[in-house]
């Protein structure tokens, strides 16, 4: 668990949201189910996390020390990971999709060394009843790879994927590890940040080198969307966060609030060209910030 300082942080003025898609990378997210950005993280952050990375682990008991692993609420478990919950470098991303209900929904450590073990074919989210049934273009997951070792080759524990398979519901290849025509096998340097589609096909290479693939995820959805890696987040440790990263937590007490979130919550950010909390003219002026609607980056383009 975490160690929470006491320190409570005030909050501050709300923000004009960082940067996110420009409209190539929405066409290409949007029908590829996949992005690239190649060196969104500096070389200098690169090192950063990756000595972080490194003393995360050195500090846990593994049973399996030389195999896979996967950290859960990896931002609630060390300080010093606190700054992925709205980093400038893909919040704005996130805040694209999702806009004023954004979470933050998983953020994970893993490992892929030699010979550990590696998932079959899958789309992320739920099975039964796919996210696809009722939003079958936009995603209800984006999920964030930070890539923090050169993946130069295949066979490396890479991160594989069937580019456009996001809406396709039905594979013959799930549940196997079968390489596919038309399979992207993601190889990148250190520093490449991806996002994924929740409902694109994907699976990972086995790794029979000898660099251990090490990297983070950082999951985002809605507020309403059920978290991945967490009932609730500790209240000392949410005094610790600034104002953005303790909304994109979304710990509530009352069940509603994930989809009505309270007054105090609003806005998350403001938007990025105008430094408007609200959208213009859309509600008579009695109509209060936390019970409006506020438009997407992708509803305003398609206006
Ligand atoms: O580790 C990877 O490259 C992908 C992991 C995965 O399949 C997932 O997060 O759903």
């Amino acid at each position: 668990m975490s160690s929470p300082s006491a320190v409570s942080v005030a909050d501050s003025a709300p923000i004009a949201a960082p940067p996110g898609f420009t409209d190539e990378q929405w066409d290409t997210f949007m029908r590829d189910g996949f992005l690239v950005i190649e060196d969104a993280i500096s070389p200098e952050d690169v090192e950063r996390y990756l000595a972080l990375h490194d003393a995360f682990i050195q500090r846990l008991n593994r049973r399996d020390p030389g195999g896979f692993f996967n950290a859960e609420n990896l931002v609630e478990k060390d300080p010093a990971f606190v700054e992925l919950i709205d980093h400038p470098r893909h919040i704005g991303f996130a805040y694209d999709c999702y806009g004023e209900l954004t979470k933050l929904q998983q953020s994970q450590l893993m490992i892929r060394p030699r010979g550990g073990w590696h998932n079959f074919w899958h789309p992320d989210g739920p099975r039964g009843l796919p996210y696809n049934v009722f939003s079958p273009h936009l995603p209800l997951q984006v999920k964030f790879g930070y890539w923090l070792t050169d993946l130069p080759e295949h066979k490396m524990g890479n991160f594989v994927c069937l580019p456009g398979s996001h809406h396709q519901e039905y594979q013959d290849f799930y549940d196997t590890h079968d390489s596919v025509p038309g399979e992207k096998i993601l190889t990148c340097k250190a520093g490449t940040m991806t996002l994924m589609h929740n409902a694109l096909w994907h699976r990972v290479e086995p790794n029979e080198s000898d660099m251990v693939r090490k990297n983070f995820f950082l999951t985002y959805s809605p507020a309403w969307i059920t978290n991945q890696d967490r009932w609730h987040s500790d209240p000392a440790w949410l005094d610790t966060l600034n104002r953005e990263q303790r909304i994109l937590m979304r710990s509530y007490d009352w069940a509603y609030d994930w989809a009505k979130p309270k007054a105090d919550q609003f806005p998350l950010f403001l938007d990025r060209d105008t430094g408007a909390d609200r959208d213009p003219d859309v509600y008579p002026d009695h109509v209060v910030l936390g019970r409006r609607k506020r438009l997407t980056y992708h509803e305003k383009r398609s206006l």
